[in-house]
């Protein structure tokens, strides 16, 4: 807030304080069809995994029903499940992927 003082001068009274941007998880979904080497190639290229990294994830997806990708900003969060959604469909699997406020 501001308040203006005896000589003109604007005075900021409080501090402005402003939100950090939200933060979107990125989760890969399971299913009983898409091969699990398929998914671990879509975790290494849409998400930078290692080969290791990538199958722990997808190992915890299908036991557990789904898992954390990464954790983004909206537009980056947007972009990396339409990279999934798109190389999927493409391959002709039915691997789904969502995002979630953090
Ligand atoms: N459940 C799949 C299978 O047995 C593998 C799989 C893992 C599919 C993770 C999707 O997000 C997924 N072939």
């Amino acid at each position: 807030m501001a308040a203006q003082g005896s000589d003109g001068t604007i005075l900021e009274t409080t501090r402005a304080r402003v939100k950090p941007p939200p933060l979107f998880k990125v989760l890969l979904l399971n299913d009983d069809y898409t091969p699990m080497d398929f998914v671990v190639a879509v975790l290494q290229s849409v998400f930078a995994m290692t080969r290791e990294r990538a199958t722990q994830v997808m190992l915890k997806v299908h036991h557990e029903g789904m898992g954390v990708c990464g954790v983004y900003p909206r537009d980056l969060a947007e972009s990396k499940v339409e990279q999934v959604l798109a190389f999927a469909r493409k391959h002709q699997h039915p691997l789904q992927c969502v995002m979630e406020e953090n």
